[in-house]
């Protein structure tokens, strides 16, 4: 039987529905997710009487009263910092949506609170828990195409993400810091870590205050070579949203991924195509379903990784790697106006 895990959830904004409806759907494996808290209350009390929680507006209050073993905070990234440190100053493990922190020295500092207090703490960085990322990875790991060497992994879509997420028109840094920490996590699971990186930045979007594209090129340590792209500035039919595409290619074959989360993998002179596309959860929805079912499997890792006592595979120290990136990018390319 495994261990009941009492969660509180901190952030009941747009994606934190997702967190909830997948902590639900794991209450088998031994989640509870016995408090949701919102600054807002009308989100709050929603929140709770949808997914039979009790509700807060107050965080510090919510961590004095319930006896939680998860706090999972799903607030937006200008809050992350006081909020793990609020969670960790009470000793709970402690999960947080990307981006990690706004900058380095956020994150530098959640890491060390981390180790300094021996408490659990991991970024939902859920991309590489997408089902096609996943199948790609185990393909890689299966050795049926060699050894990467070259890739290209990208998110290339028009789709209104504004809409949903309006905050993003208003960050100074946008594209890199919130979409670019994603593929540069896809691009570090599947090749390994990174030497070098140069990027480009460009602002595409004259509604946005910041970058909107980011084209980076990226030396991993195994010598293999990625190009890794983002852009919410893309204006093609179809449109990919929300899916990654991936090449992959090594000395034995290579991974094609096909919009619809179709894999053309071509090993040792023949291909076979796998259909990698997630079932719609009933409470997802196309085109999100890929994105929301890869909630259902990070919070499970998530989950099990307390459970077992172990770091989670997206833990504070390995996203930090990840972040460490976002930042190298963000050094490198420079955002130049449109002539
Ligand atoms: P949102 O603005 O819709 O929701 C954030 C919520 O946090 C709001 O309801 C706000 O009232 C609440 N909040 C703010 N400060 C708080 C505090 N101190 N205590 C309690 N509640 C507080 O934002 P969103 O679009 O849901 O994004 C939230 C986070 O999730 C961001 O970090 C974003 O990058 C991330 N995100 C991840 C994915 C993904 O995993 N693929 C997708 C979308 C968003
Ligand atoms: O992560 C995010 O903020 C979402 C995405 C579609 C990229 O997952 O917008």
């Amino acid at each position: 039987m495994a261990e009941r895990i009492a969660i509180g959830l901190i952030g009941c904004g747009f994606f934190a529905q997702n967190h909830m409806h997948a902590w639900t759907d794991l209450a088998p494996e031994g989640a509870d997710l016995v408090a949701v808290c919102d600054i807002d209350p009308a989100k709050a009390n929603a929140a709770a009487e949808k997914f039979g929680a009790r509700a807060y507006t107050d965080a510090s209050e919510m961590l004095g009263r319930e006896k939680l073993g998860l706090v999972d905070i799903a607030t937006g990234q200008a809050t992350h910092l006081p909020m793990v440190e609020l969670a960790l100053s009470h000793r709970v493990p402690t999960i947080v949506q990307k981006p990690f922190g706004q900058d380095m020295a956020e994150v530098r500092r959640m890491v060390e609170l981390s180790r300094a207090t021996g408490t659990f703490l991991a970024v939902h960085e859920n991309f590489r828990f997408q089902l096609p990322q996943l199948k790609i990875n185990e393909i890689i790991r299966s050795g049926a195409i060699g050894t990467p060497t070259w890739a290209r992994i990208s998110f290339r879509t028009g789709y209104d993400i504004y809409t949903g997420q309006p905050y993003l028109a208003r960050q100074a840094r946008f594209v890199l810091i919130d979409l670019g920490v994603h593929v540069l996590d896809v691009a570090r699971f599947h090749l390994g870590e990174v030497e070098h990186l140069t990027a480009e930045l460009q602002r595409r979007n004259p509604d946005a205050i910041g970058e909107d594209t980011a084209t980076m090129l990226l030396r991993h340590t195994s010598g293999a070579v990625s190009m890794v792209e983002c852009t919410y500035g893309s204006r093609r039919i179809p449109d990919s949203f929300p899916e990654t595409l991936v090449e992959i290619e090594g000395d034995k074959g290579a991974i094609i991924t096909r919009i619809g989360s179709r894999l053309e993998v071509t090993s040792n002179g023949r291909m076979e195509e796998i259909d990698a596309d997630p079932a719609v959860l009933p409470w997802a929805e196309r085109p999100w379903h890929v994105a929301q079912d890869s909630v259902l499997r990070t919070n499970r890792e998530m989950l099990q990784a307390v459970q077992q006592g172990r770091p989670a595979a997206t833990s504070a120290e390995d996203n930090a790697r990840t972040f460490a990136l976002v930042e190298a990018a963000y050094l490198k390319g420079q955002v130049r106006p449109l002539a």
